[in-house]
């Protein structure tokens, strides 16, 4: 299994889950590089994956919880031990009928990966934080044009042609967020003659390369989008022939009616855009030979549905569908299923996110699993009673983190201990989930185990399956959560476990592609048609919606006013302005993934020369000035749910009306983490449970809408 020489796997340093080589002597792994066979790259949180793969912090051995939940104390036993406790568990649950009520919470590498079908089969939900980024893209995509239910699909920067338009719109693609070809590939687009340009409130690296940076007001850009949409129809500037053959019969008409207030005018007293500046990017937009949108923060934000119609309208009217440089829309790898299928409980009755105080709210959306930002609303309701984590962090990712640690800690009400009964942390190291966690499990890191990926989000190739395999040998007993939920499968359901283990799974998926993980390994790990295979719909009679054509107008969401987009800001953006003056705006860096231990406790990623060492807050100098705040000085943020003491940093390179938090900080456990330590943004954003109305249902969040109050 594991041999010497450059061997081809995926990274997971972060989700982007990029193509790589990984160079292997005596057993140990020395560098890593993208893997040229697909065009790959590796950033330097890839780079930086050997301190990763060596950190003595890593996990080895199976742990159970000794201390109250959050004490983080605990002994080593045995997986039998670990295996018993939570196959007894899990029995126990679905003899009382309450299956529904186990959750899984993990990133979901493809849509059959084993613990996902371990759900299925046993009638648990999964649920992941990737709805946190977008969810309402995919929402938007499927209402629109029956698009795949793929995570992300940004333009092929690599095919957008000469004069072509990029607008990045809360988008920090030179971070490397979500493939590291993108900034080399955005580059030589600009080379050929490409403009780029960045909407942001912040003056990011994308905006230092950028052909235009628009300091756009946080969640403005559905009224930008609306007032460029208005007056490229306005001035006959749309693309007639796309919108007549393509467009719903109806949908331009009603849309145009929709658009006669929301002129470039009304739209900048919104966004905060001047109006020339809407219509010259509208002009531009209308001329260009293609437009390609990429956006997560930017439909992060709240309404976010109503951001995704408006990007998929103005897509859609200057015929920017699955053309080179617009809108991709992959199509899924054709994989073989793996028989019998396991149904799942279905979400639209037993699922726990129809809770919380508005949670009739919900009948008008659809989604495609449970958002884990209502987690914690769960667990004080009784709707989630087992919870098992796997490579996420919610004790620091979650919207509300306090509100959370308050639920895990809940009592129960019939003699348990807590009101959820388990929680299982799967981690690398120590986490801040794992201090709360009743069982700890050490798990294989990317560079020692198995998976198949097939989700088409290697962006530049469509469809695509690519093998990440064991290049060394795991330490201790690590054991990789995809092994651990097929023994689980096998006690609990066999019926649909009975494949030996994780690698005769894959080899049934990809027999329908002729291909085995044997010989996939021969091929260098990686089977694509190297093309997006663009103009799809024209071959396949139209789009994957039930017209065949792109549905402008969402007659389902008339009753809840959103058949076409909202412009208005998010709901929190404009309350209690007075005692909170600024809006937080969480943003990411190159060197860190989210907030877990595979960065942040990697001392390559974290160090004073890099400055990722702690994470002040960037205020705009004027606003300072007028505070009387100086740089380096401690300061204290406030917001409705809490308060932070975090170090200003000064700069020009923010709008006066927001303050800067690079998210992830602030970790209590890990030896390189908790050095700089810093602050969590979540501390002060509230919890959707408690706050629905300030959250779209689906997937807005007040990410980037959150108000504070700054002081010295
Ligand atoms: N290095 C690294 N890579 C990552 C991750 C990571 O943590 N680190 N996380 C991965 C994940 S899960 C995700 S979802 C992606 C996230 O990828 P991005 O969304 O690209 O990352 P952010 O830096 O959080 O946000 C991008 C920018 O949006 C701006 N912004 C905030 N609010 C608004 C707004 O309302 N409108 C506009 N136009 N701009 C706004 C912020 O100032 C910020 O500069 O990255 C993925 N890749
Ligand atoms: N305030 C604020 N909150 C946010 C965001 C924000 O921008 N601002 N972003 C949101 C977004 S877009 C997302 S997607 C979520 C992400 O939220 P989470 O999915 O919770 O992700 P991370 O914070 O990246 O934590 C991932 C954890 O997985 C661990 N890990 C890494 N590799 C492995 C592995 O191979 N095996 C196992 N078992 N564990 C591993 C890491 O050490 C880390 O503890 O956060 C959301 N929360
Ligand atoms: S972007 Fe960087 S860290 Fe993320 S998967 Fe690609 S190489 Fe790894
Ligand atoms: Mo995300």
């Amino acid at each position: 299994m594991v041999k010497d020489g450059w061997i081809p796997t995926a990274c997971y340093q972060c989700k982007a889950e990029c193509a790589i080589l990984a160079h292997v002597e005596d057993g140990v792994v020395k560098e890593i590089r993208g893997n040229p066979k697909a065009r790959g790259k590796a950033c330097v949180k890839g780079m930086a994956g050997i301190s990763l793969q060596y950190n003595k912090d890593r996990l080895t051995k199976p742990l159970k919880r000794v201390g109250k939940r959050g004490e983080g104390k605990f002994k080593e036993i045995s997986w039998d031990e670990a295996l018993d406790m939570l196959t007894s568990k899990l029995k126990a649950l679905k003899a009382k009928g309450e299956a529904h009520k186990l959750t899984a919470s993990f990133f979901p590498h493809s849509i059959t990966d084993p613990k996902w079908r371990f759900l299925n089969a046993y009638g648990g939900f999964i649920n992941t934080a990737l709805p946190h980024c977008d969810s309402a893209k995919i929402v938007a995509f499927i209402k629109a044009m029956g698009g795949v239910p793929n995570h992300h699909i940004p333009p092929a920067f690599d095919t957008v042609p000469k004069d072509g338009i990029i607008i990045l719109a809360g988008r920090h693609a030179f971070g490397c967020l979500d493939d590291a070809a993108v900034p080399r590939d955005i580059l030589e687009a600009q080379a050929r003659g490409a403009k780029l340009v960045v909407l942001d409130p912040i003056f990011t690296a994308d905006a230092a390369k950028a052909d235009w940076w628009i300091p756009i007001k946080p969640s403005g850009d559905t009224a930008l989008f609306l007032g460029m949409t208005q007056h490229i129809v306005a001035n006959g500037l749309h693309d007639k022939d796309f919108v007549e053959k393509w467009v719903r019969e109806g949908d331009f008409e009603q849309l145009t009616a929709y658009l006669k207030d929301k002129t470039p005018k009304a739209m900048s007293a919104i966004c905060g855009v001047p109006e020339a500046d809407i219509r010259k990017l509208a002009e531009m937009c209308a001329k260009a030979p293609s437009v390609g949108v990429d956006s997560f923060k930017g439909i992060m934000l709240g309404q976010a549905l109503d951001f995704g119609h408006a990007w998929t309208i103005l897509l859609a009217v200057t015929g920017n569908i699955d053309n080179p440089g617009g809108q991709p829309l992959p199509d899924l790898t054709p994989m073989s299923p793996v028989e019998p299928a396991p149904a799942g409980p279905d979400l639209g009755t037993l699922g726990w996110h129809k809770t919380g105080p508005d949670k009739d709210a919900f009948s008008h959306y659809s989604f495609i699993m449970e958002p884990t930002w209502y987690e914690a609303q769960a667990i004080k309701n009784g709707d989630l009673k087992v919870l098992i984590t796997a490579e996420c962090n919610p004790a620091m990712t979650e919207m509300g983190q306090e509100e959370w640690r308050k639920a895990v800690c809940l009592p129960g009400e019939g003699g348990e201990e807590y009101r959820l009964e388990m929680l299982v942390s799967y981690e690398l190291m120590h986490s801040e989930t794992s201090r709360y966690a009743d069982l700890v499990l050490p798990d294989k890191s990317y560079f020692e185990r198995y998976e198949l990926l097939y989700m088409p989000w290697w962006y530049n190739f469509g469809q695509g399956v690519l093998l990440r395999q064991p290049v060394v040998k795991a330490p201790g007993e690590c054991r990789h959560s995809n092994e651990v939920f097929i023994e689980l499968g096998k006690r609990l359901e066999p019926k649909y476990f009975d494949f030996a283990d994780d690698v005769a799974f894959y080899d049934i998926q990809l027999t329908g592609l002729g291909l085995s993980v044997k010989k996939l390994q021969e091929m260098g790990g990686i089977w694509s048609p190297g093309t997006m295979g663009f103009y799809k719909y024209k071959d396949a009679g139209g789009f994957g919606t039930p017209s065949k054509k792109i549905h402008l107008y969402w007659e389902d969401l008339k009753d809840v006013d959103q058949a076409l987009p909202r412009p208005g800001l998010a709901a929190e953006y404009e309350a209690d302005t007075q005692d909170y003056p600024f809006v937080l705006i969480s943003y990411r860096t190159i060197f860190h993934q989210g907030t877990g231990q595979w960065t942040h406790n990697n001392p390559q990623l974290r160090d004073p020369v890099s400055g990722m060492f702690e994470n002040p807050a960037l205020i705009n100098s004027a606003t300072a000035k007028k505070l009387g705040i100086k740089d380096g000085q401690t300061v204290t943020l406030t917001s409705r749910t809490g308060q932070l003491q975090v170090r200003a940093k000064l700069t020009e390179r923010i709008r006066p009306d927001c303050i800067g938090l690079h998210h992830g900080f602030g970790s209590s456990v890990g030896r390189v983490a908790t050095t700089g330590k810093g602050v969590s943004d979540n501390v002060l954003i509230p919890d959707s449970g408690m706050t629905l109305k300030w959250q779209d249902v689906v997937g807005g969040e007040s990410h980037v809408s959150t108000r504070v109050r700054l002081s010295a």
